[in-house]
């Protein structure tokens, strides 16, 4: 690089594969992560940096190519980036990353990548067209690194970081954790171009202090304080606004205070600008041992809990370290209900036993058990997914000691969404089963046409309420009764027939795909190999 010019920055969050669950989610909003990285190399006086999410690149201002994704020829040619930056926290979009990779490279560009697939596996990264790859958080590394490329210094110092040296891999030395959020800069939504945002993600907490043996997250968790994701909604919602919001941290109450202060300070605010917020979490079903949390969350009028309930059977609860048993499950749910909170519920099926807690439950058994749990717990809605073993986990190296991994030259990143089988599953069962299980026995069970008879019934028994209120609204000039008694409605008698039946066509669509696409082959022939190991 040569000196007195201004350098561009483009980072990439690189398309999901597959069409589910969140597909249409994906569409409405972005990745956070990527965001913070580009404010904090906005920062540089010689960069120009921006961001895509090829995900919602929804603008028709953004060139698309034969496949309706970001044209990077035509970006390249008309925007010419130096260094372009990868979000590689989401295994599926891994193929798709390292193919454009492999172009920007072709093209001179220098290319950097991080997030938790990255960090787990640098040197597949390194052989796949990423010069850098980038451990934990980005947004100092990002700094160094692009200031060492700009003057033409060598890495060695830059912590965090692996490289090639001399055709050698070289790893530096660990970056301390971030653990002063007010020193960063906000994520900087300006940079995001192309994109049109519904859902706002923001996030407070970082890592996570459970550990769960599935999960790619590892680091302990650390805190911003309550005001400081304050003041980034109230920019959001003054310069953009933003209305609805998802907070992407693991867990929402890992300081119990300091989460009740984040509703207390949420509420004022929604009461102060006359307006209200929709808000969506990620916490733990455990949480309901506070009550005092959840009538915060109430009085923030917090939307929807995303919960990870995983299984309702203590043995895999166990080998998960889930660090809870399913008797309480009910109860705790039914007090996140009570406080009036939506609860969409995430669960693992056919997680693999440990020897220790081996248990010997025919499959049909399980199905009637996730059925029966998911019935009585009047879960709102519902993702059942398929183990997957991700990179850096202890799962993953449980079932690869065990020979369990289908081979990846079979069943690539590309199907690590929770979609597909991707291990020889217990007890001889087959994984074209399991995959069944999931899609038509538990999820089809509770996604059922049957949800549009009871929008039907709903419209014509329950609407007339609103009758009344219209009256009432008429007669005294108040808009306010026709509005509470519509959103109860809404809450009460709609929202979740809806969702169900939207799902209902999703599951459809799915199986379509399933049977129409390659995987069933590549299935086969993975089988066929690691019987053959
Ligand atoms: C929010 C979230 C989602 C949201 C995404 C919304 C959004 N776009 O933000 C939703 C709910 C849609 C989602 C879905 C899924 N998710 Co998710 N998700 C998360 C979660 C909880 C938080 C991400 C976040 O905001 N982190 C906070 C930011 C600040 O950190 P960050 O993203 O890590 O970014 C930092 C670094 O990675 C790095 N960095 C990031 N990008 C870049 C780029 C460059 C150039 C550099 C240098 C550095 C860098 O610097 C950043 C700032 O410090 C993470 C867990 C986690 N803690 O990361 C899981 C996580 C990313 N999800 C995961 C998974 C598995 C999924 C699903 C497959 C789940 C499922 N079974 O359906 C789906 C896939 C979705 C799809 N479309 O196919 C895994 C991914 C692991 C993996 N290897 O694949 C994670 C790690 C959780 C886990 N249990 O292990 N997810
Ligand atoms: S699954 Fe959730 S609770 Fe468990 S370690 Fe991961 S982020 Fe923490």
């Amino acid at each position: 690089m040569n000196n007195g010019k201004k350098y561009r920055l483009r980072i990439i969050i690189p398309a999901f594969p597959n069409f589910n669950i969140y597909s249409f989610t994906a569409r409405e909003t972005t990745s956070v992560g990527p965001l913070a990285v580009a404010a904090s190399a906005n920062q540089l006086e010689n960069w120009d940096v921006e961001v895509f999410d090829e995900n919602n690149c929804r603008s028709k201002l953004c060139p698309k190519d034969k496949d309706r994704l970001p044209d990077h020829a035509k970006i390249q040619q008309e925007r010419p980036a130096d260094v372009v930056g990868f979000y590689g926290s989401i295994t599926t979009s891994i193929p798709r990353l390292y193919k454009l990779a492999e172009f920007y490279k072709s093209l001179g560009a220098k290319t950097v990548a991080g997030g938790k697939h990255i960090e787990n596996l640098p040197e597949e990264a390194l052989e796949h067209n990423i010069d850098v790859a980038v451990f934990r958080e980005g947004e100092i590394t990002i700094k160094e690194l692009l200031l060492a490329w700009e003057n033409g210094k060598e890495l060695d110092t830059i912590q965090g970081i692996t490289f090639l040296k001399q055709n050698k891999i070289h790893t530096t030395k660990e970056r301390p954790l971030i653990h002063d959020f007010d020193a960063m800069p906000y994520p900087d939504f300006n940079l995001l171009l192309y994109a049109k945002i519904k859902y706002y993600p923001v996030n407070r907490i970082r890592g996570c202090n459970m550990k769960c043996e599935f999960c790619a997250v590892k680091e302990t968790a650390r805190c911003g304080s309550p005001q400081w994701l304050m003041t980034q909604i109230k920019h959001l919602v003054e310069t953009k606004n933003a209305r609805r919001f998802f907070e992407t941290s693991d867990h929402f109450a890992t300081n119990r205070e300091d989460a009740i202060e984040f509703c207390n300070l949420l509420a004022e605010y929604q009461k102060k600008i006359g307006k209200r917020l929709h808000f969506t979490i990620q916490t733990r079903i455990t949480d309901a041992r506070y009550p005092e949390l959840l009538a915060a969350m109430k009085r923030a009028n917090f939307h929807m809990v995303c919960i990870g309930y995983e299984s309702p059977i203590d043995e895999e609860l166990l080998a998960m370290n889930k660090g809870y048993r399913s008797k309480d499950l009910l109860k705790w749910t039914k007090t996140f209900h009570d406080h009036g909170l939506f609860i969409h519920g995430m669960f693992i099926f056919g997680y693999p036993q440990k020897e220790k807690y081996k248990i010997n439950i025919p499959i049909k058994e399980k199905i009637k058990r996730f059925r029966a749990f998911i019935k009585q717990s009047k879960i709102d809605t519902l993702q059942v997914v398929q183990t997957i073993p991700l990179p850096g986990t202890e799962l993953r190296d449980r079932l690869a000691k065990e020979g369990r991994l289908y081979p990846l030259d079979r069943i690539g990143w590309e199907y690590y969404d929770g979609q597909f089988p991707l291990f020889k599953p217990d007890n001889g069962v087959s994984p074209e089963i399991m995959q069944q299980a999931v899609f038509k026995e538990i999820m089809g069970n509770f996604y059922r046409f049957h949800s549009f008879w009871n929008i039907t019934t709903n419209i014509l028994f329950h609407f007339p309420r609103l009758v009344f209120a219209s009256a009432l609204t008429i007669i005294t000039f108040r808009v306010k009764y026709i509005i509470n008694a519509f959103l109860i409605w809404k809450k009460k008698y709609f929202r979740n027939y809806i969702l169900r039946f939207g799902g209902y066509i999703l599951l459809k669509n799915w199986i379509k795909n399933l049977k129409a696409g390659k995987f069933l082959e590549k299935l086969n022939r993975a089988k066929f190999d690691l019987e053959r190991r």
